[in-house]
């Protein structure tokens, strides 16, 4: 997908568990901010489900409808096709990347979590269109992370010459996120940084400016 690059850039994932106050708010807000793409990612302790998921998914889908920026599911595959989403994150526990590729046709925006270069070869060429890899920095919001290893996978994956785009994830903020650019990502993703921020609209803005300052 072209453009793509462009819209990983400030990589907004919530669902309900991660706000301080209504998801819909902090969703707006982070768009006011600058955020390029969003996920909708209902996990963890309180999370929502059955129809109380779907509607919220609803909500938020409709808010990025309406300011232009790609709606990607977590792992639900089956509820991103009912929606009609842009696109779906799957990880390495989740089904292998081409079923969901099949299941989800080719022009949805298909994100695979991938830690080594064989998972990365191997979602390549089963049809990913970006990697999320991390956690780069420490992080509280995941309880299955797998062990923070800083910037070296983006680092080797851009060596081997993999120019597939990618987005680091796990303890970004705006004062790490220019470091994860200059690494070879074409963006950040964050959870807490804007979902926690006093202000979502300021945390993303300034998450914004420090990944353009890279490339400007
Ligand atoms: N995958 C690896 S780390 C992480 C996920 C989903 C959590 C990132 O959350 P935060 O709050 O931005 O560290
Ligand atoms: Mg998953």
């Amino acid at each position: 997908m072209k453009n793509l690059s462009e819209a990983l850039k400030v990589y907004f994932i919530m669902g309900s568990p991660n706000c301080l106050k209504e998801p819909a708010d902090v969703l707006n807000e982070a768009i006011a901010g600058g955020v390029t793409i969003f996920q909708f990612r209902e996990k963890g302790k309180n999370a929502l489900t059955g129809a109380e998921k779907y509607d919220l998914a609803r909500q938020l889908q409709s808010i990025c409808r309406e300011h232009q920026i790609p709606f990607i599911v977590n792992d639900d595959i089956e509820l991103a096709i009912e929606l009609g989403a842009d696109g779906v994150h799957i990880g390495q526990e989740d089904e292998p990347v081409n079923v969901v590729r099949e299941r989800i046709g080719d022009n949805k925006i298909l994100g695979v979590s991938v830690h080594t270069i064989e998972e990365a070869e191997t979602a390549l060429h089963a049809g990913a269109d970006y990697f999320g890899i991390g956690p780069i920095y420490p992080t509280s919001t995941k309880d299955d992370a797998k062990p923070v290893r800083g910037t070296e996978l983006i680092e080797i994956l851009r060596e081997q010459g993999f120019t597939i785009p990618i987005v680091g994830i796990g303890g970004i903020t705006s004062e790490n996120a220019a470091a994860v650019v200059k690494a070879g990502a074409d963006g950040v993703s964050v959870i807490t940084a804007i979902s926690h921020a006093d202000s979502p609209l300021e945390a993303a803005k300034a998450l914004k400016n420090n990944v353009e300052t890279v490339e400007g």
